[in-house]
């Protein structure tokens, strides 16, 4: 059973919305540090394409996304021009021979490839620039729900910020990294897009659900349908309900700790942001684990497949803690948290 929170006072909210604010002021990149990935890509790309001239690298992830801290990794994935698609052997010898090419680079160190993951990679750390990177093979899905993300976040501000918030709150906190068995950037990101859509009024539309005439178009890739509507200068038009939602950033962010805390059934629903109406875990027979999210795309893939029954108490243990902690009126925050960011 959960403490009730008391009334949230005008002066504490205001306290609340400036955390938040600031949250995202302190970690977004500006133009300059996108730039640097863009040149960090091309002097890859030129390098790898000497012995691969048909290699074409593509930046994805928070670098695209909208929602990537200073530190963010660069997530990479390359295809090969004129070849629709890799097998798994040749895509673990091509992740091979890739490694040893980038070996050969002075710009990078620590080059390992990992062949043994569900999507085999080669990482790299850049050494002018101190950041962690990864290439993958033919990672199209990714890209496009890279795409999806970035169009939700370029719908209104508070998306962006509230993400920022939500992948803070999860670093912090330590239930952020996938590699070591919590959920990943992306799982978190999308919690906090259901929690927007799902919100009265709802801030965010589903994009997957609008679209003209009677049927959904199909857009396959890897065997899954990736439309989703993406004309966002026309989305006036065809959401009548854009700008009903006039929440401040901070009753949003505490709505979101609320709502996974005393609201969001997480035994019978499923974390879902391709459609408005409620998914349930037995409808899709996901009913062995707690926290459920469903990618937009890959509509087999849950990404809390793989959280222990140890680390979702751990998760759901700080959205509790952290729904007392940004729900009791505090004078100030104390100004911990950007020293505390610095590794990531
Ligand atoms: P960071 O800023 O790097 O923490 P991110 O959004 O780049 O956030 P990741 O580096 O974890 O997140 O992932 C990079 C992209 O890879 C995001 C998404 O397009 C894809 N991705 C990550 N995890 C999954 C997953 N479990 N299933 C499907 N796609 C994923
Ligand atoms: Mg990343």
């Amino acid at each position: 059973q959960l403490d009730p929170l008391p009334a949230l006072t005008p002066e504490f909210l205001s306290v609340l919305n400036k955390v938040c604010e600031q949250c995202y002021t302190d970690f977004a990149p500006d133009e300059l540090e996108m730039g640097v990935r863009e040149l960090i890509l091309k002097d890859l790309e030129t390098f790898i394409r000497r012995q691969f001239p048909a290699a074409r690298l593509q930046l994805f992830g928070s670098s695209k996304n909208g929602f990537g801290f200073r530190q963010s990794d660069l997530d990479i994935c390359m295809v090969l021009e004129g070849q629709e698609t890799i097998n798994d052997v040749d895509c673990i010898s091509l992740i091979e021979s890739l490694a040893r090419l980038l070996r050969k680079h002075s710009g990078v160190k620590n080059v390992l490839p990992i062949t043994t993951a569900k999507v085999p990679i080669v990482k790299f750390y850049h050494v002018q620039t101190g950041l962690e990177g990864d290439i993958s093979l033919y990672n199209t899905l990714a890209l496009h729900n890279t795409h999806l993300l970035a169009s939700y976040a370029a719908i209104d501000r508070r998306v962006k910020i509230l993400c920022y918030i939500m992948k803070v709150f999860a670093k912090m906190c330590d239930i952020g990294d996938a590699s070591r068995g919590s959920l990943s950037s992306y799982a978190y990101t999308l919690m906090a897009l259901f929690f927007l859509q799902q919100r009265n009024p709802p801030v965010i539309p589903v994009l997957q659900e609008i679209y003209d005439g009677q049927k959904k178009p199909e857009v396959l890739v890897d065997g899954w349908n990736v439309y989703f509507f993406d004309d966002l200068k026309a989305l006036p038009s065809r959401w009548p309900q854009l700008g009903g939602n006039t929440e401040s950033v901070g009753e949003l962010w505490l709505g979101l700790l609320r709502f996974y805390t005393e609201e969001f059934d997480f035994r019978e629903h499923v974390v879902c942001i391709r459609q408005h109406a409620r998914l349930t875990t037995f409808n899709k027979q996901w009913t062995s684990k707690y926290i459920v999210i469903e990618d937009p795309f890959d509509l087999n893939h849950n990404l809390g497949a793989g959280l222990s029954r140890k680390m979702t108490n751990f998760i759901m243990k700080a959205f509790i803690n952290g729904r007392r902690v940004f729900g009791t009126p505090h004078k100030a925050f104390p100004p911990i948290y950007p020293s505390l960011m610095e590794y990531f």
